[in-house]
């Protein structure tokens, strides 16, 4: 593996700066921007209650020693502690890391409000190569969740392993879904995968008028810790399923373990099927992607699944393919790690089970008002936001 030029932070600082404006040095390798000092809200929301371009605080970490480089951000703490997972990934420059973080925290406060937990939305991004990282580097993560004194609960996004948390929670206590004694005892993958097929049965109700997937034909992209084992239980509910993957190493492997078909990669978004199921990275519905799509669902557990949001949703909804918006769909991890932080919250299987109905509901509501699904799922986080923010 070739290794990475050795990174400068005063490079990151100016390359922040240049995005965020004046920072706020906390100590020499720890720094902070707030709302009243990032940009605020430029986009299509600005002045709703819920806006995907502000954030309540921006924090960069450099650990000299272990070479950590760490981005951490707070959405919103309307409706409670700020959770989310830490996604580990070889970003270009710290530019594009604060992209990604900026628009995953966003939708943790969607993916919170929708889901009627009483939890905000955060996010962490680790720059570097995700199986190059070091124990040193993961204590060093730790010790920069504990700096922000549990404005912000970590747990494990693309790129971070269950088995990495008990060293993250060795420097620090918020880490979501560990017992007292510093075991892991919760999975968010598992619970994802079951809210990910309650939407997939609620699309094919709202399109088919039969919730069942016998039968159907299910394109899934993307076959890791979610994707996988979507592909997995669509096959025993005796689904037609395809599968592919950046890595033909995992996808192949799976589709002769569960009798589905391998597709290229190039190409998977045109496979003509009732559901394309995205579950890798984000950004994959755009203006060159959907024009291809032969589905007429799409709904998987991948975050941020439009490049543009709403401009790519109202191109789906012009196809007329039901868009099952992901951040209400993949929200049975948060679900299940959520309960612990959020008082009153209903049971987390309650929650888990609503899932179908809240995606069926924002179908209908599109249908009705002639609205996309994601500006139905906006209006409903708006509403939870609101009633929040005056009570
Ligand atoms: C996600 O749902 O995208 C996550 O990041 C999972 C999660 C949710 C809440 C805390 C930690 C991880």
């Amino acid at each position: 593996m070739a290794s990475t030029p050795a990174p400068d932070p005063l490079d990151d600082r100016s390359a922040l700066e240049g995005l965020l404006g004046p920072t706020e040095q906390l100590d020499e390798h720890l720094l902070r921007w707030t709302s009243t000092q990032l940009p605020g809200g430029q986009g299509g929301r600005s002045g709703r209650p819920y806006d995907p371009e502000r954030h309540e605080a921006v924090y960069y970490h450099h650990d000299p020693p272990s070479g950590l480089r760490a981005l951490i951000a707070v959405h919103s703490s309307v409706l409670g502690p700020a959770l989310g997972g830490a996604r580990w990934q070889p970003y270009e420059d710290v530019g594009e890391a604060l992209t990604d973080v900026l628009r995953l925290s966003a939708a943790m406060t969607a993916k919170m409000a929708v889901s009627g937990l009483d939890c905000g939305g955060g996010k962490a991004v680790i720059i570097g190569d995700a199986s190059a990282k070091t124990p040193e580097q993961l204590a060093a993560y730790g010790r920069f969740v504990e700096r922000l004194g549990g404005r912000y609960v970590t747990g494990t996004d693309v790129g971070t392993t269950l088995d990495e948390l008990p060293l993250i929670a060795a420097h620090t206590s918020r880490v979501v879904g560990m017992s007292p004694a510093g075991e892991v005892v919760k999975d968010t993958a598992e619970p994802t995968v079951r809210t990910v097929l309650h939407g997939m049965r609620a699309s094919l109700e709202a399109v088919f008028g039969d919730g069942s997937l016998a039968g159907r034909r299910i394109v899934v992209i993307g076959v890791g810790k979610v994707g996988g084992e979507v592909a997995r239980r669509a096959a025993a509910e005796g689904a037609n399923v395809a599968v592919t993957d950046l890595y033909d190493e995992i996808a192949a492997p799976l589709a002769s373990e569960i009798g589905a078909e391998h597709v290229a990669l190039d190409g998977a978004y045109a496979q003509p099927c009732d559901v394309i199921s995205p579950n890798a990275l984000g950004g994959v519905l755009n203006a060159s992607t959907i024009p291809e799509l032969r589905c007429r669902i799409v709904c998987g557990g991948a975050n941020n699944q439009l490049l543009r949001d709403p401009a790519d949703a109202d191109l789906l909804a012009e196809r007329g393919i039901a868009y099952a918006p992901d951040y209400v769909v993949n929200a049975g991890g948060a679900i299940l790690v959520g309960v612990d932080y959020a008082t009153g919250s209903a049971s987390p299987e309650d929650l888990l089970e609503r899932v179908g109905a809240t995606t069926l509901e924002l179908l209908r509501v599109s249908d009705r008002e002639g609205i996309s699904t994601a500006e139905a799922a906006l209006r409903s986080v708006d509403t939870r936001l609101a009633s929040a923010s005056d009570g």
